[in-house]
């Protein structure tokens, strides 16, 4: 077994935080880890938070961990941060705003850049998701920034998506209507001490009567993130969107989707790793007369 796998399941959170490393840096060992860690995943319930940048995604994390705290859970966190090209220092915001848990070993935060592409930001965040598992996390949070690019692959990632917008979301939501429905289990309309938030709930909730989604009704909750006003409200949200996917069978075709996602994430990254290194026309030392018959013999080579 993998050295730093092993010292995983012996709870050594340095070996934790070692092999999120990796997973960032997309090491060349992540597969063979990966495969060792998969077998003591299964355990650990899955939150995604998204949402425009500032609306209280961070501060709301804060919150609903101070909450599964109080129920005695051991916490995760993935903070996906597309503003930062390299792990040391992303989210420094976010490590403040989620400082309430700073002396408490019971809690992880872990930051992850967005260089590379979004089906590799995708497989590294479902990996780190897998490690907080394996080393006995009983709930992950996924936080990401963005309303319709990234955040839409905390799909699959995240078993309850809760979108945040606040009163100032107006526009978010016209320009992105069908995206938003698409991705959210549960809305927030954080810093309801400002006005135009009973407007922006009445807003959404016309908006869920036309495009309901299956018979999972979408609650529109009001939170004060940062006075910690409607978080126990959401965390029984959560708790209600879980039990709903516990029903008919739902968790169950979920389970097959995402692995069947998984897999060909998984075959994507690792034949564009071999593509890339049977290619020397990336460091210019061939010419190219035509892109398709050089691709052509590329893949000719790959497929053996
Ligand atoms: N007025 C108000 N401000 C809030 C509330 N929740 C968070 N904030 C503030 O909004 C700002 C952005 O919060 P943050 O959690 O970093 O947002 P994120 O970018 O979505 O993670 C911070 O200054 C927070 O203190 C709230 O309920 N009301
Ligand atoms: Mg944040």
């Amino acid at each position: 077994m993998h050295p730093l796998v092993e010292r995983l399941f012996a709870n050594d959170p340095l070996a934790l935080s070692r092999l999120m490393t990796l997973v960032e840096n997309r090491a060349d060992d992540v597969f063979e880890i990966m495969t060792q860690v998969q077998e003591h995943c299964g355990h650990a319930k899955t939150v995604g938070i998204t949402g425009p940048p500032g609306a209280g995604k961070s501060t709301l994390a804060d919150k609903l961990i101070g909450h599964l705290r109080k129920a005695q859970r051991r916490v995760g966190v993935v903070a996906i941060d597309p503003s930062s090209p390299f792990s040391g220092g992303a989210v420094m915001g976010d490590r403040i705003r989620m400082q309430d848990h700073a002396g408490d070993d019971q809690v992880f935060i872990r930051s992850l850049g967005t260089r590379g592409s979004l089906g590799g930001i995708s497989r590294a965040t479902r990996e780190m998701v897998k490690l907080y598992d394996a080393a006995g996390v009983d709930e992950v949070i996924v936080e990401t920034v963005g309303v319709g690019q990234t955040e839409f692959h905390i799909m699959g990632i995240a078993e309850t998506t809760v979108v945040v917008l606040t009163p100032e979301s107006g526009d978010t939501i016209q320009t992105m209507k069908a995206g938003i429905l698409e991705i959210a289990d549960i809305f927030v309309v954080n810093k309801a001490d400002r006005e135009g938030a009973d407007r922006m709930a009445h807003e959404l909730k016309a908006m869920l009567e036309i495009a309901q989604k299956g018979d999972w009704t979408i609650p529109v909750l009001l939170t004060q993130a940062r006075d910690d006003l409607g978080v126990s409200e959401l965390h029984a949200a959560i708790e209600s969107h879980r039990d709903y996917l516990q029903g008919e069978g739902r968790a169950e075709e979920r389970r097959r989707q995402v692995l069947i996602q998984e897999t060909q994430e998984i075959i994507l990254e690792e034949l564009s790793k071999k593509v890339r290194a049977l290619s020397h026309f990336q460091t210019g030392e061939s010419r190219i007369s035509n892109p398709y018959e050089t691709a052509l013999a590329v893949l000719e080579k790959v497929s053996l």
